[in-house]
């Protein structure tokens, strides 16, 4: 029902909407109520930060299309929601996620994936701009080791597992495991999670080649994801979306072409109030107060 309220909102003629401002409250209080209809997920906020949990125990969180479909979708209004600065993704103590559905998926044909672009909305992930968190308990395998990779910042609970064991299934990893992962724990180790189909990382070793930035128990792990979500959350929106955007920049760009970006952006951030407010208030000895301009 709410979907459909939705729609009827975005796609009636500006003509028949009261006010424009009146219009993006409603969508987005709409879309608030929406999400109490995800079938898969949870999502809730705490104070300026959006959290996404995984919510489909029976399967360990196995990402199949309909789950994907409502994590995009809380992402993006997250994503446009201006009260939220930073989001936590996270699933269960025993998975974050244990990869695509495998049952959904193992009658497909090369012809339908192909054509259909299978599972190719898991890249919408990388579209959003506010920075997201992966809070990573349990097993993180092949599409989960791949959604956490997609995130920008991976923690990690003590008993996290993360690999890549989808050439046990006859395939290979298709978001990320071959190129994100090389990446974060060099490639002998890829390889060897990739084409062996074992050679899983603890939570430690993970820490240890640089996928993960901190361990912690189990238990604590969401509270600290978003103790950093909200320290993340309290700086100037343009300051950490720009800084998002330059360290993913520099996986597909030249150093020389990084540092330009680099530069013309921290040149650009002198143009914010956010800048003047920043830096008057280091001089006046006092804590900074962004207002996101
Ligand atoms: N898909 C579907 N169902 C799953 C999956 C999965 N990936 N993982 C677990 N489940 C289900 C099991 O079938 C079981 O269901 P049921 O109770 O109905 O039999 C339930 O979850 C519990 O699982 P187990 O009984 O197996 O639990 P265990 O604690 O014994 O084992 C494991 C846990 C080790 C995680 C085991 O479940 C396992 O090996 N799962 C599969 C892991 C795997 O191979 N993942 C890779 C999948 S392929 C992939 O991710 C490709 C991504 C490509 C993305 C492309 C984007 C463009």
């Amino acid at each position: 029902m709410f979907r459909n309220l939705i729609s009827t909102s975005i796609t009636k003629p500006l003509s028949a909407q009261k006010s424009s401002a009146r219009t993006f409250t409603s969508a987005a209080v709409l879309r608030q109520a929406a999400a109490s209809n995800y079938q898969h997920i949870l999502t809730e906020t705490r104070g300026k930060v959006g959290l996404v949990t995984l919510n489909r125990p029976k399967a360990l969180n196995a990402l199949c299309n309909d789950l994907f479909v409502e994590v995009n979708e809380a992402m993006k209004n997250f994503d446009e929601d201006a009260n939220i600065g930073a989001i936590v993704l996270t699933g269960s103590e025993k998975a974050f996620a244990a990869g695509a559905d495998i049952k959904e998926m193992k009658d497909n044909t090369f012809v339908d994936t192909y054509k259909k672009d299978f599972l190719g909305h898991w890249a919408k992930i990388s579209e959003v701009k506010k920075p997201i968190i992966a809070a990573v308990n349990g097993y993180a395998l092949g599409g989960g080791c791949e959604l956490a990779m997609s995130c920008d910042i991976i923690y990690a609970g003590e008993k996290a597992v993360f690999g890549q064991p989808e050439i046990n299934l006859g395939i290979i990893p298709g978001a990320g495991g071959t190129q994100r992962l090389v990446k974060a724990v060099g490639k002998s180790r890829a390889m060897e999670m990739v084409l062996s189909g074992g050679a899983n990382l603890t939570a430690t070793e993970a820490q240890t080649l640089g996928l993960v930035s901190k361990v912690v128990p189990a238990d604590q792990l969401v509270d600290e994801a978003i103790k950093t979500a909200g320290k993340i959350a309290s700086k100037s929106q343009a300051s950490v979306q720009m800084g998002k955007e330059l360290v993913n920049k520099s996986y597909e760009v030249p150093l020389s072409a990084g540092l330009r970006w680099e530069r013309a952006y921290f040149q650009a951030l002198f143009g914010t109030a956010d800048q003047k407010e920043g830096m008057g208030a280091f001089a006046e000895k006092r804590n900074p107060n962004f207002t996101n301009n």
